[in-house]
């Protein structure tokens, strides 16, 4: 079976709950889609699991890209002109999107750890295409840009695909579903606190794990719904 989840927000102990829920095995495939680190306590744990397995495809998130920027500048030892956009950045993230607990977890790691989570971040793909099924899905953390529908996502701008909100009311292609993480789908109607929300040809599986406690997965081949909390 193929599922997705995304913006597990470093709540391991839900994550490792719904593996157990679903009965992930290794014939399965695990699509994740970005966002496993920053606000909840456990996202290098999340990362460092999701690394050891060679059936889970994650894809980059908003927040495992502001994580990597930093990682770079770190390394750089950028010229003092590019010190405070370096500093900016890195305050961004800390401060304003729950970057800290992963920086720290980060820096208490041994060295060759620390290369294995920044080669890791470096190779995560954007958006997968498949079909299973015969329905076709295309997997992005937040969504596509306000395109055209012959616009195709390897066309879009990246930062659109990791950090734009779409229009849930609007269908965005007629021949595949577009499922996506990044917002909480209880900002899509209130009514969805802590669902998956299904509509338009939009799945949207971020319930807001690390707000409301409830972690949803989405299996492609049944149209299934799972939840933890
Ligand atoms: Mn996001």
């Amino acid at each position: 079976m193929n599922y997705v989840i995304s913006d597990v927000h470093g709540c391991f102990a839900l994550f490792r709950r719904m593996l157990e829920r679903i009965r992930f095995s290794d014939s399965d495939t695990l699509y994740l889609l970005g966002d496993v680190v920053d606000r909840g306590p456990d996202g290098i744990s999340v990362l460092q699991d999701v690394m050891r397995r060679d059936n889970v495809v994650m894809l980059l998130g908003n927040h495992e890209d502001m994580f990597r920027r930093v990682i770079q500048n770190r390394e750089i030892k950028p010229p003092i002109l590019e010190r405070a956009t370096a500093r900016r950045i890195f305050v961004n993230w800390t401060e304003r999107n729950g970057g800290l607990v992963t920086w720290e977890a980060y820096l208490a790691l041994p060295t060759e750890q620390q290369k294995a989570i920044r080669d890791y971040l470096q190779r995560l793909p954007l958006f997968r295409d498949l079909s299973v099924n015969g329905r076709r899905f295309l997997l992005v953390h937040a969504g596509v840009g306000d395109y055209p529908p012959s616009k195709q996502p390897e066309d879009c701008d990246p930062m659109d695909l990791i950090w734009t909100r779409m229009d849930y009311s609007k269908a965005y292609y007629e021949d595949r579903y577009l499922v996506t993480g990044h917002t909480p789908t209880v900002l899509i109607d209130p009514d969805y606190k802590g669902k998956i929300f299904r509509g338009n040809n939009h799945i949207e599986v971020d319930c807001g794990a690390v707000f409301f406690g409830t972690l949803g997965c989405f299996c492609l081949d049944t149209m299934e719904e799972f939840y933890v909390s």
